[in-house]
């Protein structure tokens, strides 16, 4: 058993999709040494930690969460040897790789569905979850969850695309075959794991049980036991499902399953309640700040926070919460900055975020990868819905938005490749991008780098203890970050607007940190997404 260091709570993890990072031999894709030749860059922002969504065989059905062979590099990615060469390259750098982990379903060219696929007593079936009878399960990407198979008269459960069948976690065989492959990533010098869907292991899809099952836990204290639990790993799960009670389950220290989880309740807020993503609803600031608070407050000496606004399934930041008009888009990008990375647990950067990327609009569906996209705008049309209303949805939650090429420089194609790139660019790249943002001081990269030093410097930042403070409006969000030694108060203004607030929230500490260079005499009036930090 490997000391545990618990070295990721001190960390910030940069996630990087590798299809939309760097293109490293000019076919339009990212790939492994693109990524390489970009961790200097990672090493100037100050990170420590690349989660890296998955590089493995896929027939990129689900661009890579459509997984064929987990112990293989896909060749557009680069080779086994090009993964070996970015460890030991992250590693030189203080960089680890945390690698993604899809356990709840496989691709259907798979060799194990492959060999399922021809019959019942083939060892391999019953790998995969079967029915006589389809029942009322939906798959996230639309439809059914069961698909038929004629020539084995009977239906498999696939919770995503057709071509992601969901594996059966009760199959003892299925689970050593998955702890075999973890244990190779170990052995490779991997810093941990992402874990897709990991709710999801546990279901019992004749119960129409799919998140959460019963034996959830014991599978994942299992895997646990099994694999990385003996070493000083970082482990995050995917869980839509969780809230903060949970979250406990998933991420107490005393539990040995994960170090944590991405809970998503923040980024279901600008919805209709009880409905789908696409049915857009205003977010309310401070409806936000409540939900953050509640997981400030409620894992506390009892399990572990992530923080992020983005990933590579979620619309941009800055166009979500922020606004990505010019005049704003700087502006609001340093705010939400700011305002999540004094709080509590383990900050995450989405490729991009660091520079201010902001959404790209399409007009037509053609102009969409995303299978997710793609199999809505159908279904919604089927049922009724106008292009004009689907497309709306699409722009303001595709998941195309969060996968655009990263834009490095003003050059053609920004630097991302030198062919032409898979998925077009956001046309902002001239002014948005990486070389731009490191000869500005005052550029939203340089507040992400102070955030990442300060979180080392001040162990308040990471694991200090929050309150949430009453601003007397609505707009205007504020908390106090404190520990034995420091104490410091965040507020930020959520809109374009100025915003009065109650006096005297600072508890007459210093101006320590701001979005904006010059000062406001004003005491208690925030400037359009104006930030402050004070410190005692
Ligand atoms: O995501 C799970 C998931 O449900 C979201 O991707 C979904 O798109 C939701 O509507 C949020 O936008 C994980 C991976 O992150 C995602 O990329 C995969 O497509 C999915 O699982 C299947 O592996
Ligand atoms: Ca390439």
């Amino acid at each position: 058993m490997v000391e545990k260091t618990d070295w990721w709570k001190k960390s910030v993890i940069y996630q990087i999709y590798p299809r939309s990072f760097q293109d490293s031999n000019g076919d339009g894709i990212g790939d492994i040494r693109g990524i390489i030749s970009r961790l200097d860059y990672l090493s100037e922002l100050g990170i420590d930690a690349i989660w890296l969504s998955p590089v493995y065989q896929s027939p990129m059905d689900d661009n890579g969460y459509d997984i064929s062979d987990y112990q293989v590099i896909a060749p557009e990615f680069g080779t086994m040897e090009d993964m070996d060469q970015l460890i030991a390259e992250g590693r030189k750098r203080n960089i680890k790789i945390v690698m993604d982990l899809v356990l709840n379903h496989t691709s259907d060219e798979h060799v194990w569905f492959q060999e399922a696929l021809k019959g019942e007593e083939n060892p391999y079936h019953d790998y995969y979850v079967w029915a006589k009878e389809p029942n009322s399960l939906k798959s996230t990407f639309s439809g059914s969850a069961w698909e038929y198979v004629p020539h084995l008269d009977k239906y498999y459960l696939h919770q995503f695309s057709v071509k992601q069948p969901d594996l059966n976690w009760k199959n003892p065989s299925l689970k050593q075959e998955i702890w075999n492959m973890i244990n190779f990533w170990i052995e490779k010098g991997v810093g941990g794991f992402r874990l897709d869907m990991i709710d999801l292991i546990g279901k019992e899809p004749e119960k129409l049980i799919t998140a959460d099952g019963p034996t959830l836990h014991f599978l994942i204290q299992e895997l646990n036991e099994n694999t990385f639990g003996a070493y000083d790993l970082v482990t995050v799960g995917e869980t839509w499902s969780a809230n903060p009670e949970k979250a406990q389950l998933y991420s107490h220290p005393d539990r040995n399953e994960l170090s944590m989880i991405f809970q998503f309740e923040h980024v279901c807020l600008d919805q209709e309640e009880g409905k789908e993503k696409w049915d857009l609803a205003p977010l309310e600031p401070a409806r936000l700040h409540q939900v953050l608070s509640k997981w400030q407050t409620e894992l506390v000496g009892k399990g572990w926070n992530s923080l992020f606004w983005n990933n590579h399934d979620l619309p941009r930041a800055i166009s979500r919460f922020g606004d990505d008009r010019p005049e704003f888009r700087e502006l609001s990008g340093k705010m939400l900055a700011i305002y999540l990375h004094f709080m509590s647990g383990t900050p995450y950067i989405y490729q991009g975020e660091e520079i201010g990327m902001i959404n790209t609009p399409i007009q037509d569906i053609k102009e969409a990868d995303d299978i997710e996209t793609r199999n809505m705008y159908a279904e919604r049309l089927e049922a009724g819905y106008s292009k004009d209303e689907v497309l709306v949805s699409i722009n303001a939650k595709g998941r195309d938005n969060a996968r655009r090429p990263m834009q490095w420089d003003g050059e053609k194609h920004a630097g991302f490749t030198t062919g032409s790139p898979w998925l077009n660019l956001n046309p902002s790249y001239e002014a948005v991008n990486v070389q731009t943002a490191l000869e500005n001081k005052e550029s939203i990269f340089y507040t992400y780098q102070r955030l990442i030093q300060l979180r080392k410097t001040y162990s308040c930042l990471s694991q200090g203890l929050y309150q949430n403070l009453p601003t007397g409006n609505p707009s205007v969000l504020a908390y106090r970050k404190y520990d034995e030694a420091d104490a410091f108060v965040v507020i930020v203004n959520f809109t374009a607007q100025d915003q009065p607030h109650s006096a005297d929230l600072t508890g007459n500490g210093e101006l320590f940190m701001s979005n904006y260079q010059e000062l406001s005499n004003h005491s208690n009036l925030l400037r359009p997404y104006e930030a402050r930090v004070y410190k005692k």
